[in-house]
């Protein structure tokens, strides 16, 4: 069923698209409740605003107290390289053996259950990518558990999810736990087929890409809820109902990989809970393995959040950057030379592109809109 929101409420809406601080964020999401009238058709809506504005007090208390410098429980760990995965589990289902087994760094683990007590960052590398894993206190069978909340926070701010189980126990049932928790904080793991794709932009108006609807329509429903320029992918059943849904969407979906461990000591487990396993990226885990499921992971990742590396030659010395910028596929020329310098961005005259799987002759001369690819080595003349 449709929102079909009145004006104050879309009014209040823009509010919250504008807000600059998780605080005003917090004031403009009240504001957008109260005027949201409550029936059937706006449940789906209350319920995941008043789970934002609760995610919201808890990020400003977090905040507050890593201010205050006592924070030394504090959760949000730094981002660091191009790809954050969360380990998230049951207690004693082997995350920290995972971690310590792809990063080699020294963690606790042994048959105790809930040996981790916070979060701890490591890295690994695939293929020149570079991939920051979190090992994370286990999850409490427990709704309303401060502690699940911390380790959720994590989720909800990484790129990508492995969620760990232990196959000596019930999979299904730990990873249906595991799942609900996420959806209960925001997190979706399933990606839904999308009608309506909204990719906000800095200028040049509301354009569509597909669909059946009048651009005039779309652009005056998005007007209202404060969106002035925008590119929107639509399939050809969309609605303008499925837009305004879209606008108002505040689940966020996070790709998720399965690692299964001790998998070795219960041979029936796999088939077992194969009709929930088989929806998502399913890995064995075991100690000889270790390189193979690395692979796996990062090749997946990789192919998931849909990136390319790009490496960089220097002009002065012809030599080809030992790690590749990893960018989005789609990214183009003058992306990557605002990565690399502003200076380079400003003063751009043109690129040299060098990638024999995919041009006939390298290097190729190529302005600020040529579009990359993965593997390209670039180097940038301005
Ligand atoms: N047989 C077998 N044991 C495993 C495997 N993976 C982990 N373990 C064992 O499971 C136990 C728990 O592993 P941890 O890595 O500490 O588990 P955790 O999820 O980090 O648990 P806590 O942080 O303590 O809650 C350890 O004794 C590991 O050696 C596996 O694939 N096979
Ligand atoms: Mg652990």
């Amino acid at each position: 069923m449709p929102a079909n929101l009145p004006p104050q409420a879309k009014a209040k809406w823009k509010k919250v698209i504008e807000a600059k601080t998780k605080q005003e964020k917090l004031q403009a999401l009240t504001e957008f409740l109260s005027e949201v009238p409550k029936h059937k058709g706006t449940e789906k809506l209350v319920m995941q605003v008043r789970r934002q504005i609760a995610r919201l007090k808890e990020e400003i208390e977090l905040e507050k107290s890593r201010k205050k410098g006592g924070g030394g429980t504090s959760p949000f760990i730094e981002k660091e390289g191009d790809i954050q995965v969360v380990l998230l589990g049951l207690s004693n289902t082997g995350k920290s053996t995972i971690f310590k087994a792809f990063t080699g760094l020294e963690t606790l683990c042994s048959e105790a259950p809930f040996e981790t007590t916070r979060p701890q960052p490591g890295m690994f590398n695939w293929e020149g990518v570079e991939i920051q894993l979190l090992d994370t206190p286990s999850l409490v069978q427990s709704e309303s558990s401060s502690r699940n909340s911390q380790i959720l926070a994590l989720a909800f701010n990484a790129d990508a999810l492995a969620l760990v189980v232990d196959a000596t126990r019930d999979m299904t049932s730990q990873l249906s736990y595991i799942e609900s928790m996420l959806r209960a904080r925001g997190i979706t793991i399933r990606e839904e087929k999308k009608r309506v794709i909204i990719e906000k932009r800095s200028s040049g108006g509301v354009n569509l890409i597909g669909g059946r609807l009048k651009p005039s329509e779309v652009a005056n429903l998005l007007r209202d809820y404060g969106i002035y320029h925008a590119l929107v992918w639509l399939t050809d059943d969309a609605t303008l109902d499925d837009i305004e849904a879209a606008v108002l969407e505040m689940t966020a979906f996070k790709p998720a990989i399965i690692i299964v461990t001790k998998a070795e000591a219960a041979p029936e487990a796999l088939d077992e809970a194969e009709p929930y396993l088989s929806k998502f990226k399913t890995l064995v885990f075991d100690s000889s393995k270790v390189e193979i499921v690395k692979n796996e992971i990062g090749k997946y990742l990789f192919q998931t959040l849909e990136l390319i590396r790009i490496y960089t030659k220097n002009p002065k010395n012809g030599e080809i950057s030992a790690r590749p910028l990893v960018v989005r596929k789609g990214a183009r020329v003058e992306e990557v030379a605002r990565r690399i310098h502003s200076r380079l961005y400003k003063d751009f005259k043109y690129a040299l592109i060098w990638n024999d799987r995919r041009l006939k002759f390298s290097p190729v001369r190529v302005g600020r809109d040529f579009e990359l690819d993965d593997l390209d080595v670039i180097e940038i003349v301005a």
